[in-house]
């Protein structure tokens, strides 16, 4: 084994470790500011900068959160304290990574289906963010955000997988591991089925276009979403998420890959632990071959930045609150998780 694939194969077997799960903090500048927008708060690279420090100087959060996922500005840039943003994770054993894409565009005819972009030059940015971040990043992420409906065709599938297969070959040719994010959206009305259809369909072809690309799916993780109902239906049971979800992961996944960790994708904090509780519950049952663990943006977040609301005075309040949700969603991961905790 090359010392790259055993470096992979470390970064792996400590994301996963079981009772903890990744913090998604990679909000591109756009995303960051419609956050900071609901607290009335603007976006500065100071009250970035005094967000992330809040989020990422809470004391034991390690016991919870075994990975990170940063944005390009926050991997060198320097924490309160002094050392930068990777340094101050990496030095509580947690492994930070980087989001690599570079937001979606429009594509002439799939239109409303978008394309994730980024891959121009990424073999060389990937060795500067091995510069910028003093050697400590461990993984790559990369999200291509998919609708239920208009159901996306075949070619689409095809050609957004093999771009993302494409980003995890490059990650991998660095000694990165990619976390692959195809993220099946709950915008719509569309059922469950319909979800869990679009959901394997999108797997099975990820999975397909890594062979095509010489990508070791041992090497790989999955971020994508549990199978829900669209968010302008109802809301779907604990139970029945936890069964459609592990039967679409079944019908389409290779038993190599080693993880799932999950996205949260606009559910609410609660119910992304319910949910999560649930398919933990159901992996075991169906003695599932991967790990299942959350990489939670929104839902490990939101209530730590209303309590934040950009005030000094708020930030142990706030850090209690991030705590908090990642506490009960590591019990989730191990299915130990009873709504009487919250
Ligand atoms: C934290 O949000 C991430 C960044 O999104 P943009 O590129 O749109 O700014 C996002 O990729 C995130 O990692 C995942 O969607 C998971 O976050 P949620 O909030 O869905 O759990």
């Amino acid at each position: 084994m090359t010392l790259d694939a055993q470096k992979m194969q470390k970064t792996i077997h400590t994301l996963l470790t079981p009772g903890k799960g990744i913090l998604a903090a990679d909000e591109s500048s756009g995303t960051i500011k419609k956050r900071f927008a609901s607290i009335a708060l603007e976006s500065t690279e100071e009250s970035r900068r005094d967000y992330r420090d809040m989020l990422l100087t809470t004391q034991g959060y390690q016991n919870f959160i075994s990975g990170v996922i940063l944005y390009d500005e926050t991997v060198d840039q320097k924490s309160r304290k002094g050392p930068t943003f990777s340094e101050t994770i990496a030095a509580r054993g947690v492994i930070p990574g980087i989001k690599t894409d570079e937001g979606k565009e429009e594509h002439p005819f799939w239109n409303p289906q978008s394309l994730t972009r980024g891959l121009n030059g990424l073999g060389k940015r990937l060795k500067e963010y091995t510069d910028r971040s003093n050697g400590t990043l461990g993984f790559t992420k990369w999200r291509q955000v998919i609708l239920v409906d208009p159901t996306p065709s075949v070619s689409f599938l095809d050609y957004a997988m093999h771009i993302m297969a494409e980003q995890a070959a490059w990650s991998q040719s660095e000694g990165y591991v990619p976390i692959c994010e195809p993220e099946i959206l709950m915008d719509g009305s569309h059922a469950l089925d319909q979800c869990a259809s679009v959901t394997s369909r999108t797997l099975e072809m990820l999975y397909t276009c890594m062979e095509a690309q010489q990508v070791d799916p041992a090497l790989t993780i999955l971020k994508t979403n549990m199978v829900l109902s669209g968010k302008e239906t109802k809301k779907d049971a604990p139970e029945d998420v936890g069964t459609a979800t592990l039967k679409a992961f079944q019908a389409s996944l290779p038993s190599s890959m080693p993880g799932i960790v999950f996205l949260s994708g606009g559910q609410s904090s609660v119910q992304a632990t319910e949910n999560l509780n649930a398919c933990a519950l159901q992996a075991k049952k169906v003695k599932a071959p991967w790990i299942l663990t959350f990489s939670y943006g929104r839902a490990l977040q939101d209530d730590a930045l209303k309590t934040w609301g950009g005030k000094n005075e708020n930030v142990a309040a706030a850090q209690e609150a991030f705590l908090k949700r990642a506490r009960l969603n590591g019990l989730a991961q191990r299915g130990e998780y009873a709504k009487t905790m919250e």
